[in-house]
């Protein structure tokens, strides 16, 4: 792209036009090399925004109460973003775009994107610290990541996010697949949601239960809020303690280390993208068409060339 359209693109991400939000996401979300021009643009209109991921197994109800977030967010002064992770399942990319289109009736100031899984687990979050910071370029402070289920998916949440919300349900081996998959550990305020069905009260003690054996670090003593997201019951304590949780950090000192955990995985994203598109070029300039032939017939031992070319 040249520099003329590079800037108009600056341009239209910082006056919010939705077209050039999502044309910069795309465009962030690929890692080609043009990603980091325009990152460079962006850089200097970045970094304030206050991040919230919200993670949680399929159908739990993150949509819904991230709908019933939203207008309580709006109305304390809030520019509200919000970016769905899309691992492609059969089960939830229909569901995330009925959420979109419901959303963007109901909430015309609100930017909804989801971002397109990129293959890899690991990969899947990726996307998500460039998108932030179109997002904040244009000038949203407030930004809801939506992830679904998938253990190192949900993990990664940790290093895009603030404060992490969990939500479960009250059903027998919730809290034990979420220990499980490693994302107990991480989230810092708890939503029990669908607390209108059987359950949620036992399920709070035992989820109180295993946090308590887990032995978390002292500091932030992380909440376990009851919620009917569908009924919008419970949702008043979740943004006053997602809030809490956000001052108490800054109060602690645990903000800037968060940030700086934060910083470092973003970057390390990046690069593993850039050697990652260097890694085809490098084999295929090892190992030409004729090498690899020799390879297969056992004529030539591969390894040495890739040892030599790491000394
Ligand atoms: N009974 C009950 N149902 C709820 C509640 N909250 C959400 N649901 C329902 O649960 C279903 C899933 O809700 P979603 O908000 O789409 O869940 P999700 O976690 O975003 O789902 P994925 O994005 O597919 O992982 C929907 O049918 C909701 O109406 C609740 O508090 N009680
Ligand atoms: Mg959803």
């Amino acid at each position: 792209m040249p520099r003329v359209s590079l800037d108009s693109l600056v341009e239209g991400v910082r006056r919010r036009e939705t077209r050039a939000i999502a044309r910069a996401i795309s465009l962030v979300e690929d890692s080609s090399p043009m990603r980091l021009e325009l990152l460079t643009q962006l850089f200097p209109h970045t970094g304030h925004a206050y991040k919230v991921g919200i993670t949680g197994a399929p159908g739990a109800g993150k949509s819904t109460l991230t709908y019933q977030l939203i207008p309580r967010l709006t109305q304390q002064g809030f520019r509200v973003a919000v970016l769905a992770v899309d691992p492609t399942s059969p089960f939830s990319g229909g569901a995330i775009l009925g959420d979109r289109i419901r959303f963007d009736e109901e909430f015309r100031e609100v930017y909804i994107r989801s971002l397109a899984s990129r293959g890899s687990l690991g990969g899947l979050s990726r996307g998500v610290p460039p998108a932030v910071r179109v997002l904040e370029a244009a000038g949203y402070d407030l930004i809801l990541i939506e992830t679904v289920g998938a253990g190192q998916l949900q993990v990664d949440v940790r290093y895009v996010a603030d404060t992490v919300l969990l939500v479960l349900v009250p059903e027998a081996g919730d809290v034990v697949q979420a220990m499980k998959a490693g994302i107990i550990e991480i989230a810092d305020v708890y939503v029990i949601n669908k607390a209108d069905r059987e359950g949620a009260g036992r399920m709070r003690m035992e989820l109180r239960n295993a946090l308590e054996l887990g032995g978390r670090p002292k500091g932030w003593n992380p909440p376990i809020l009851l919620t009917e997201a569908v009924n919008g019951k419970g949702i008043d304590e979740v943004v006053a303690h997602m809030l809490e949780h956000r001052r108490y950090q800054q109060e602690s000192g645990g903000w800037h280390q968060r940030r700086r955990e934060q910083l470092e995985w973003e970057l390390q994203s990046l690069i593993h993208d850039a050697l990652e598109r260097q890694a085809k070029t490098l084999t295929r300039q090892l190992f030409d068409a004729q090498t690899l032939e020799k390879i297969l017939t056992g004529a030539e031992n591969p390894f040495p060339r890739i040892l030599e070319w790491l000394r």
